[in-house]
């Protein structure tokens, strides 16, 4: 990151005085970048990260992936028989997209050889089998195979380079947020927002899909009169207006065609549905760092008030009624305030370290914006407000933090005094 465009981003940040990345109404057509040697990681910055805009990326930005030579026959089909050597024997989480379970689809696991083989069934029964539609959907790829098996598979493009969630999970070496899809042409995922308002970006290593996009806030029209929002947003019952009341207000999605080797930008918080058009293959990662970071903070308040909601009645009778709810978050969003400080803490330790740094060392691992000082010192400003909001909490000042190694006070003091040195980079 320049010096020019962390000063764009930190007024930008401060004009919004705490508000969230938004997304207002969805442009005509999602802009299509074509030559890599003319967009950089500051155009990226300006134009999609900055107004959370989605864009499509042309294939020649993942032209040298392994993957895409190796993994896909010359007619552009998956190459079963190279996959089946490489990962036969992993075992992969498989989606029926045939069959509803809330506003999901109901997963098994099975080896990655028994499901290559229901997909050829599938091809040969003029796609349908009595098995209905399987997709293979989170394979943590990355997480499960050897460093040889992965040797060139894709490269990580710069613009989503700075990726606090997986630096996070990968300091923590417990998780991943890198996944592998894989699906005959009619698989489909239904409608949602990405986990804690990540962003995500995929690439079709074969195959095209469909997308369909909303803006945040324009899922609000797609409520029905529970409140829930649909599993399919295509489904003709939403134009009932007794059950979707809002629907006929609704504004319509915006429609990305991704083809083979393209890749895709998701903004955060915008909702989506994703259809495979061929049998595709494609690599997706969800990643949060300082531009979409108070999105993640906001999203989890919303989290945490939907618990206190459903267990409002035992307030007043259940002791420890506030450390429930933390508890209850922690299971169905798979992360609480504790976890969130753990999350920002971490960030924030490898931050200070690299301000610490002269710049020859900052710089020696590091090429493209990379975790050069600049980039340092905008993610310290981000955690910089979001620390701030946190320690503010009234939920948070419940948590006993007396046991943490690093109290939250103090690691606010650390990066306060870190980001006026910073001022004069
Ligand atoms: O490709 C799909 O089926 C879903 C991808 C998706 O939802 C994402 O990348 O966020
Ligand atoms: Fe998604």
């Amino acid at each position: 990151m320049d010096r020019e465009t962390r000063t764009l981003a930190e007024r930008h940040f401060r004009s919004l005085e705490g508000r969230v990345l938004g997304g207002g109404a969805a442009p005509a057509r999602a802009a299509f970048i074509a030559a890599p040697a003319a967009f950089s990681y500051a155009d990226f910055v300006r134009g999609f990260l900055l107004p959370n805009l989605p864009c499509v990326f042309s294939s020649a930005f993942t032209e040298g992936w392994g993957s895409r030579r190796r993994w896909v026959t010359p007619a552009g089909m998956p190459d079963f028989q190279y996959l089946l050597d490489k990962f036969g024997d992993v075992i992969v989480p498989v989606a029926n997209c045939g069959v509803q379970e809330y506003n999901s689809n109901p997963k098994e696991h099975m080896s990655f050889r028994d499901y290559i083989s229901y997909w050829k069934e599938y091809i040969q029964g003029g796609y349908s089998s009595p098995r209905g539609c399987l997709y293979l959907k989170d394979w943590h790829l990355c997480r499960e195979s050897t460093v040889e098996d992965l040797e060139d598979v894709f490269t990580l493009p710069v613009y989503f380079s700075s990726d606090w969630l997986n630096e996070f999970w990968d300091a923590l070496d417990v998780d991943d947020y890198r996944f592998v899809y894989a699906g005959p042409k009619g698989s489909w995922s239904p409608f949602h927002a990405d986990i804690f308002r990540s962003y995500s970006w995929s690439v079709n290593i074969c195959g095209r899909k469909k997308w369909l996009l909303f803006p945040p806030g324009q899922e609000e029209a797609l409520r029905d009169c529970h409140g829930s929002l649909p599993y399919d947003v295509t489904a003709p019952v939403l134009l009932d207006a007794r059950l979707y009341p809002r629907f006929q207000h609704s504004s319509p999605p915006l429609e990305v065609l991704q083809e083979a080797g393209e890749m895709v930008f998701v903004p955060s918080g915008w909702h989506h549905q994703v259809y495979n058009l061929d049998d595709t293959i494609s690599i997706n990662h969800n990643w949060v760092n300082g531009y979409n970071l108070a999105n993640m903070w906001h999203f989890l308040q919303q989290e945490l008030q939907a618990v206190q909601r459903e267990i409002s009645e035992w307030k007043d009778s259940m002791p420890d009624w506030h450390h429930h709810c933390q508890v209850i978050m922690k299971s169905c969003s798979g992360i609480n305030f504790e976890e969130f400080y753990h999350f920002l803490k971490i960030i924030a330790e490898k931050r200070l370290l690299v301000l610490g740094q002269g710049p020859e060392e900052v710089f020696k691992d590091s090429p493209g914006p990379g975790l050069g000082h600049q980039q340092a010192a905008f993610d310290v400003s981000r955690l910089v407000e979001v620390l701030t909001s946190l320690i503010t909490h009234p939920d948070f000042q419940r948590v006993d933090t007396s046991t943490f190694s690093l109290r939250p006070e103090e690691l606010l003091a650390q990066l306060k005094d870190a980001m006026s040195s910073t001022a004069a980079l």
